[in-house]
Formats: structure tokens, C-alpha cells, sequence
């Protein structure tokens, strides 16, 4: 351990499992029974199997030991203790390597409904389900080794809206409807009603290019979500994709400015049940 911080270079730290309280393990069974209930023809099935694969439900918060064994067995991820959030590179040398991590607090009873910094329910509960998803599983790791490269073309910035417009808040399109997989919005009881009820926001086809213009605020609700076709599609096109001459064109183009539709934007439409494109 290095001497002046408390947790290794890596930032990763023991989750202390034994050490939780009866009220946060209660409190993790209080959120995650107000979104088991919910989520059901709102996130998509990949997420719901998952969740039902690493039954979360018993026993308070998850012993990410135990979580990892099961993790690794399916798509060869593990999740680590993190006090918080940690430095950009560091996080994306986590996911390049298969290593997820979660913040080991998890937030008091009066702020079940928000709270800035992601706890242990949002990364656990919101983030690991999807983690059992070969093709997302694969996403995520090429999405840690694309921030390493990002890095040294000074993107950062640009890919941390891919990772927030996806991975944080992406909508799927299927044939019942848009579904959740974000997972900012799947471990949120009032954005898992917003992102797919709510009028205003703008529900637009995703598009890499596009959305690496588009700016995102993270103190509200969403003005934006995109919606891919699939899992498989925003894998291939993350990995398809050179990124250098991508950044260079971001170079000459201006910002979106965030709630604005541009003439290419494929507009998802509220009220018709299947959200059909309508352009
Ligand atoms: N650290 N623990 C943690 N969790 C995150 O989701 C996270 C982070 N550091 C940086 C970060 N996310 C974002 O800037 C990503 O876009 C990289
Ligand atoms: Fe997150």
C-alpha cells in the first residue's frame, strides 16, 4: 500500500464486506425492491436475465467475492472496491482488463432518490447485469482500451459522452419498444419512468459521430437518449471504428448544441408504443 494514500496505485480498495450495517444492507434491499418491481417491460432482457442470473435479492448488499466468482464464469469480468470515483485513466485501465469497479458505500435512507457520486447500488445493481452479456461485455472492454487510446489524442472528453450516452443512459430499440440498459437510468426509480414516458426529451437513433458532439449535463434528467438497434451494433461499430481520423473531423465540427435535433437525427416519436422512426 502507498504510503500516503489509502488504496493501492490502482485505486482499488477492500470492500469490507463484514463491516456493512443492517441499514445499508436494508437500504440496498429497499432500492432494489423498488426497481425489481418496476423494471419489467422497461429495461431490456439482456439486463433483466442478468439480474436474475447473479440473484442480487438475497442477503443485503452483494459480497463482490462471491459476485466476481459468478462474473467470471460468464463473461470473464470481475468487480472491484473503489472508495469513488477514480481518475479517468485509471477507470479505463480497469475495463481494458475486465475489471469493474464499484464504489463500496452505498448511500443513507433520506437519499434513496439521488445522490451525486455513483454508490454501490448504481454500479453494482445498475452496471453488473449487463456485465453478463457476452457482446456488452466485450463493448465494455474495448470501450477502456478506445479511452487509453483517447487519452493520447486528447479525447477524453469526447469519448466520456460515448460511455455516457451508452453505457450511463442508452435506450434499445426492440419490436415491444424502447427498453433501458443504462445503467444511470435502470438504478433510477424516477428516470427509469422519465426515459421512456416522458414527453420532452429527445429520443434520437444512435450515431457515433453524433453523439460524440453532444455535450450532457449530470445533475438532471436527461434532454437526450439514444437508441441503438442493438447490442451487437455498438459493439461493431466501437470496434470498427478508427478513431484517430474521427477525432481529427471532431476537430472542425462544433458542438450539438444538447437539446437540438440536426436534419441527419433519426427521431423517436413518443406516444406510439413502438417508437417507429419518423424519419
Ligand atoms: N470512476 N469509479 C468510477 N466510476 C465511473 O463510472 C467513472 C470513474 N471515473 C471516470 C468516469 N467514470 C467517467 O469519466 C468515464 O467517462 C471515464
Ligand atoms: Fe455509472
Amino acid at each position: 500500500m502507498s504510503a500516503a494514500l489509502d488504496h493501492a496505485p490502482d485505486w482499488t480498495i477492500p470492500q469490507s464486506w463484514e463491516r456493512y450495517t443492517d441499514t445499508e444492507h436494508q437500504t440496498w434491499t429497499t432500492l432494489y425492491e423498488r426497481q425489481a418491481a418496476l423494471l419489467p417491460n422497461r429495461a431490456c432482457n439482456d439486463f433483466l436475465a442478468g439480474l436474475k442470473a447473479l440473484d442480487f435479492y438475497s442477503g443485503g448488499i452483494p459480497d463482490f467475492r462471491r459476485l466476481s466468482e459468478k462474473l467470471m464464469r460468464l463473461t470473464g469480468w470481475q468487480v472491484v472496491a473503489v472508495p469513488g470515483l477514480v481518475p479517468e485513466e485509471v477507470f479505463f485501465e480497469h475495463l481494458a482488463n475486465r475489471r469493474f469497479p464499484a464504489g463500496n458505500f452505498i448511500r443513507r435512507p433520506d437519499q434513496l432518490d439521488y445522490l451525486e457520486e455513483p454508490d454501490v447500488f448504481h454500479d453494482v445493481f445498475g452496471h453488473v447485469p449487463m456485465l453478463t452479456n457476452p457482446i456488452f461485455a466485450d463493448y465494455m472492454q474495448a470501450y477502456g482500451q478506445g479511452g487509453l487510446r483517447a487519452q493520447q489524442f486528447g479525447h477524453l472528453g469526447n469519448l466520456a459522452r460515448l460511455y455516457w450516452y451508452t453505457v450511463e443512459f442508452g435506450l434499445l430499440n426492440t419490436q415491444e419498444g424502447l427498453r433501458i440498459y443504462g445503467a444511470g437510468i435502470v438504478s433510477s426509480r424516477t428516470e427509469t419512468i422519465f426515459a421512456l414516458d416522458d414527453p420532452s426529451p429527445n429520443r434520437i437513433g444512435f450515431n457515433l459521430k453524433r453523439v460524440l458532439r453532444t455535450p450532457y449535463r449530470i445533475d438532471d434528467f436527461q434532454q437526450n437518449y439514444f437508441v441503438i438497434d442493438s447490442l451487437q451494433s455498438l459493439l461493431d461499430e466501437t470496434v470498427q471504428t478508427d478513431f484517430a481520423p474521427l477525432y481529427a473531423a471532431l476537430n472542425d465540427l462544433p458542438e450539438i448544441t444538447i437539446a437540438a435535433i440536426g436534419p441527419e437525427d433519426r427521431v423517436f416519436t413518443h406516444g406510439t408504443q413502438h417508437y417507429a422512426a419518423t424519419r
